[in-house]
């Protein structure tokens, strides 16, 4: 039988007419494209096996059930790797990869010069690199290479000058990643003057410009701020500014890590659970509301720090609680059209239909099972939003066991579900060890369960987070739900099955990467369905991209601009900026009449 990327059919037909094994594979149409996405993912999956190692690592060595592996005093170097590596790096090379395919396949056109393309990948993967090898050197004393900054790095931790030039080069990277995206849609835009913008693009385009927002914090702080001080150029720096900075940045990057699982819970679900999006105007309305509103909330992220105005923060906590809005909006598109699949594919009764849906399919039972734990996880983080309840969590297990569900899971595991679907298109080839493929989400799903729901329990309990050895001595934990012991060991099981999970991710790709091309039929199908409601029911508004940027870095303003010019305003490298916003404050009381 021939195969399904061997048959060219020579005419322009439409490929949604043609029978399954009659369309051509992605790589077969875009091939430059298609090496760009193959490329990314291949770093990207590294990334994710070498981190999900240095996950058991740490979960069995701060529950003490293993300590055989580092010293305790390399604990955070390990918690820097696993942070770095998986919360960085796994999730945006996915996201570069996925996102390249979503733009070349609904622009219908390739990207347009390979060579630039092959740059912004070049010059992410040696930043990549330059910061892993950072951050490696920790564990070899005569190296002089260190990075034990944690994913969150900020002054007055200090990495080694590489950590922070290869973390400007990677952002650099990502930047010019965009560009070729815009760039390919404006080609587009002026071969297709008036048209819809076609909704994939939409999504990539509306994450860029939050991209582009949110990286200019990261990039103040790494190039004007961290990389001077450790190459020993200016001698302080203000503590508080760069933690403000991290965060204006920190908060959107959540969004970069979900709206790639958004992206394929609008746009491919719907698809593998048998049907159709629900709605093409609402997932729009999504992706417009996460640009204005995931930058002005960084805040959040420091309500126990002094130096920043309690209005402020509350600013960020109201402006936090609008976010939810796009996720229920999100919950409720994906649900309905899951529901719809499902009906069309038999499934009836009011939750019986859910047994319709082909949760042998691992890149469907993928996808729907993150979706699931991204609901737990959304209740969590409502808990840390709240600036009074926050100071009960604020940095116990409970944040790690919080965005175990969030990345770690919904965008994690959607990303692992959609590359069982993807990268045999990406590469002609069927899928390997499909068995194991079927089990896979499962694993990650029950080793989670486990390992975040002990986490925020303990984390109720006061346990801390980032700590190699939380047991002391003359001090217990007291535990309102199950005790300390039975916690330990659920995170040290569930930890496990994660790597397990992340194993079994790692042999389908890597078997599935060596396979000959025509081992069998791709089994997967590339096409897309129409929306039941389709561009041309959303109002035009919504493609106006300059608009809605314009509307963000106004939001942006309004949130940073007076504590950020307060913490300035004493001098940005004086570290002894005063605790309230003060230069604000006086200027206020001089406009009084005396
Ligand atoms: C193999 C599966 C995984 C295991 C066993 C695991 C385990 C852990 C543990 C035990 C911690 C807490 C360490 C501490 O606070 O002392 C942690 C932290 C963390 N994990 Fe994971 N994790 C896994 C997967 C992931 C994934 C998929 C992501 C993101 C995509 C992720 C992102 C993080 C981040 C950002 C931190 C915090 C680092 C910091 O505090 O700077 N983890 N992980
Ligand atoms: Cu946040």
């Amino acid at each position: 039988m021939a195969h399904a990327h061997d048959e060219r059919t020579g005419e322009p037909t439409e490929r949604s007419e043609l029978p399954t094994d009659e369309r051509l594979a992605f790589v077969d149409e875009y091939p430059s494209a298609a090496r760009i996405t193959r490329l990314c993912f291949g770093v990207s999956f590294g990334a994710l096996l070498v981190g999900a190692l240095l996950g058991i690592v740490q979960a069995l060595h701060r529950t003490n059930v293993f300590r055989g592996v580092i010293e305790s005093s390399d604990y955070y170097s390990v918690l820097t790797g696993h942070g770095v590596l998986l919360a960085l790096f796994f999730t945006i090379f996915f996201l570069s990869g996925a996102f390249t395919w979503g733009t070349t396949r609904s622009l219908g056109r390739d990207l347009p010069n390979p060579r630039f393309s092959m740059a912004w990948f070049g010059l992410q993967l040696g930043g990549a690199v330059a910061v892993a090898t950072a951050i490696f050197g920790g564990f070899v004393g005569e190296i002089p290479f260190e990075a034990d900054v944690l994913y969150t790095f900020y002054a007055p931790l200090q990495a080694h000058p590489l950590f922070y030039a290869g973390l400007a080069a990677w952002l650099v990277g990502t930047w010019l990643a965009g560009a070729d995206w815009i760039r390919s849609y404006l080609r587009w835009r002026s071969d297709n003057p008036g048209e819809r913008v076609p909704l994939q693009t939409f999504m990539v385009l509306t994450t860029m410009l939050m991209w582009y927002v949110s990286t200019v914090g990261v990039a103040v702080e790494v190039l004007v701020f961290l990389l001077p001080l450790s190459l020993g150029l200016i001698d302080a720096v203000d503590p508080l500014l760069t933690r403000t900075l991290f965060w204006y940045f920190g908060h959107p990057v959540v969004y970069f890590w979900l709206m790639p699982a958004y992206f394929a819970w609008y746009t491919i679900l719907p698809k593998l659970a048998g049907g159709r999006l629900f709605s093409d105007p609402l997932a729009r309305v999504v992706f417009v509301l996460f640009l204005i509103l995931s930058t002005p909330v960084g805040f959040h992220h420091q309500y126990a720090d002094p130096g920043i105005a309690e209005g402020f923060k509350f600013v960020a906590m109201t402006n936090t609680m609008f976010l939810l809005l796009p996720s229920f909006l999100t919950a409720f598109t994906v649900v309905a059209s899951m529901e719809y699949g499902a009906r069309r594919r038999g499934g009836n009764g009011y939750f019986g239909w859910m047994k319709a849906l082909p949760w042998a399919n691992p890149a469907f039972a993928g996808m729907a099972l993150a979706g699931l734990m991204f609901a737990a996880g959304g209740f969590s983080g409502i808990v840390n939003a709240g600036m009074n309840i926050n100071s009960l969590v604020h940095n116990t297990l409970w944040v790690p066991g919080h965005f175990h569900l969030t990345v770690g899971t919904a965008s994690a595991l959607t990303m692992m579900a959609v590359s069982y679907w993807l990268y045999p298109q990406v590469t002609g080839k069927r899928l390997q060890l499909y068995g194991l493929a079927q089990v896979q989400p499962y694993v990650w799903f029950i080793g989670m369960a486990l390992m975040s729901n002990a986490m925020h329990r303990a984390g109720l309990a006061g346990v801390p987070r980032r700590t190699a050895e939380p047991q002391y001595d003359q001090f217990t934990f007291e535990a309102a739900l199950g005790s300390i012991p039975e916690m330990r060991l659920q995170i040290a099981v569930g930890g496990t099955l994660l790597t397990l999970g992340a194993v079994l991710f790692a042999a389908v790709m890597l078997a599935t990467w060596f396979a000959d091309r025509g081992r069998g039929r791709l089994r997967v199908d590339s096409h897309l369905p129409e929306p039941v409601s389709g561009p041309e029911d959303a109002p035009r508004v919504l493609d106006n991209f300059k608009l809605w940027t314009a509307v963000a870095v106004v939001l942006v303003a309004i949130a940073y601009g007076f504590p950020v010019f307060s913490m300035v305003a004493d001098g940005p490298f004086d570290p002894a900026a005063p605790p309230v916003p003060v230069g604000v404050v006086d200027a206020a009381i001089g406009l009084l009449p005396g």
